[in-house]
């Protein structure tokens, strides 16, 4: 009965601890309330719910993760499907005390149903304004993925996409995501579409994964780095690599239950999460695929505090501290500061540790 209690208090805590979301795959974050809409619109795809979700527990091969999001782009592939998705992952952040979400999605074309990449974009930013129109508490902006798989060409498509959206989505896209399975590919053949997209104004945040291909992609460098889950030396990166993110002062987007299920590292306690904080390096907490990995901000923070002893002080300090690390311009920054200040509990203690194991 105690235990229950001081669970649900925790609980609380996490849920209104306002939150900044960097690292969200639309596809992936869609929830299992959502996908049983999406399985009633398209019955003849026989698709089940088990196939779109790593549950509790379960650990899959990151291979089998991407077979994962292959039967999620089955159920998502008009226009009417998009808008729902999205204003339902908008809807679902914001109820799970995100203040600011920066969403990402690959633009995908689908011939059968007449859905264009163009269309894509659109329908994405146009559930953006609907929730914002709707009185939403939450600041919602768009970063334009690259899937590897797709090679250069339609890397450099994505970019042009991305530049023209950027110029007239007024302020709603701001970024560029290079994403998919990074067994596939090699970074040096997307360079030149990277590099145009900083050149033009784009943010970029990237996955790395592999040690060659990470040099060469820090020395653009990004803006941000997904993962990073190869970069130390003690998982098979160097110190070189991590000279470079640490002197540029490159965030890292950290996700934590992503990682594991994955497998892309062993455990909870071992994930690098605590290396970079213990740098003192800037680390985000993020999702991922909160969908696909059951999973919501507000556990993966309490998931973080729970495995690395954060006191509730510095669970605050780390979500503040993630405003820094957005891509939208300054004035916005000042404005979701100031809404952490608003929303700072009265009395908040230095010693206040966290009462729940998840
Ligand atoms: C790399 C990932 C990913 O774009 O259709 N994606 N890429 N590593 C990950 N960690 C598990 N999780 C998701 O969302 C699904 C797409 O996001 C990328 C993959 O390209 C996947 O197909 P969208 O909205």
């Amino acid at each position: 009965m105690f235990a229950s209690v001081m669970e649900n208090e925790a609980d609380v805590f996490y849920r209104e601890l306002p939150k900044v979301e960097l690292h969200a795959h639309l596809n992936g974050s869609v929830s299992s309330q959502t996908i049983e809409k999406l399985i009633v619109r398209k019955p003849h795809l026989n698709i089940e719910h088990s196939m779109t979700a790593i549950g509790k527990g379960q650990r899959r091969t990151l291979d089998e993760c991407f077979q994962v999001f292959k039967v999620i782009h089955q159920l998502v592939d008009t226009e009417e499907d998009i808008l729902m998705v999205a204003t339902d992952v908008i809807k679902e952040f914001a109820a799970d005390g995100v203040k600011y979400l920066e969403l990402r999605s690959t633009p995908r074309e689908e011939k059968n149903t007449g859905l264009s990449k163009k269309g894509y974009v659109e329908t994405i930013i146009k559930a953006i304004q609907q929730c914002k129109n709707e009185g939403e508490d939450i600041d919602v902006r768009f970063l334009v993925a690259i899937d590897r798989r797709n090679g250069t060409e339609v890397a450099m498509e994505t970019v042009k996409l991305a530049e023209e959206f950027m110029l007239s989505s007024g302020g709603l896209v701001v970024g560029l995501d290079l994403s998919g399975d990074p067994t596939v590919g090699h970074g040096k053949d997307l360079l030149p579409a990277l590099q145009r997209a900083k050149n033009c104004g784009l943010k970029l945040s990237l996955h790395l994964s592999e040690l060659e291909e990470s040099d060469l992609l820090l020395n653009l460098p990004p803006d941000r780095i997904g993962h990073g889950t190869f970069l130390h030396p003690e998982v098979g990166g160097s110190q070189s690599l991590v000279d470079k993110v640490v002197k540029n002062n490159i965030p890292l987007e950290l996700c934590l239950t992503s990682n594991v299920k994955g497998q892309t590292v062993p455990s909870y306690s071992k994930h690098h999460f605590e290396y970079w904080y213990q740098l003192g390096h800037p680390s985000v907490i993020c999702t991922d695929d909160k969908g696909v990995f059951c999973t919501d901000l507000s556990k993966e923070y309490q998931l973080a505090a729970s495995t690395f002893g954060l006191s509730r002080e510095a669970v605050w300090k780390l979500s503040q501290q993630a405003i820094d690390c957005i891509f939208a311009p300054d004035t916005v920054k000042q404005q979701l500061r100031q809404k952490w200040v608003d929303l700072q509990p009265q009395q908040q203690t230095c010693n206040d540790n966290v009462e729940t194991s998840v």
